[in-house]
């Protein structure tokens, strides 16, 4: 009598756990998928990804527009340099994306040539001192 009662939430477990190799399964499948994507990106663009590097100064972003190659991924860097400054993080609104700037560290952001499009506006997260990538 016991031993059918406890047999039934065993089965169960036993089931979420194949779920839960499932979706591990799944998950691996995707990151090998964005891996490979990514080095496919890399590959086409010639050269990998180009570097561009970003200060925030008293005068905001410097420079405030950045040319960068259309269809090549970017690595930006950005480097706060100074302390009176609104912008100690910064926010790509149409990728999602947004990053703390700690005095004088830079700051790595990699973006996909999709990331960038034509261009690619960024901004304090409180709208005030702006900056663009320009895809040429
Ligand atoms: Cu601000």
């Amino acid at each position: 009598m016991s031993a059918v009662i406890n047999d039934r939430p065993r089965q169960r477990a036993g089931m979420e756990e194949g779920v839960m190799v499932q979706r591990m399964a799944v998950t691996c499948v995707l990151v090998v998928a964005i891996v490979v994507a990514a080095i496919g990106s890399y590959g086409c663009g010639g050269g990998g990804p180009q570097q561009v590097s970003v200060h925030v100064t008293e005068a905001g972003f410097v420079p405030p527009v950045t040319d960068v190659q259309r269809n090549r991924p970017v690595v930006m860097t950005i480097t706060r340099t100074v302390d009176k400054t609104c912008a100690t993080d910064v926010v790509f609104d149409r990728i999602h994306k947004g990053y703390d700037l700690p005095l004088n560290k830079p700051v790595r952001i990699e973006l996909a040539a999709a990331d960038v499009g034509d261009t690619l506006t960024y901004h304090c997260s409180m709208n005030m001192i702006h900056g663009e990538l320009v895809a040429k």
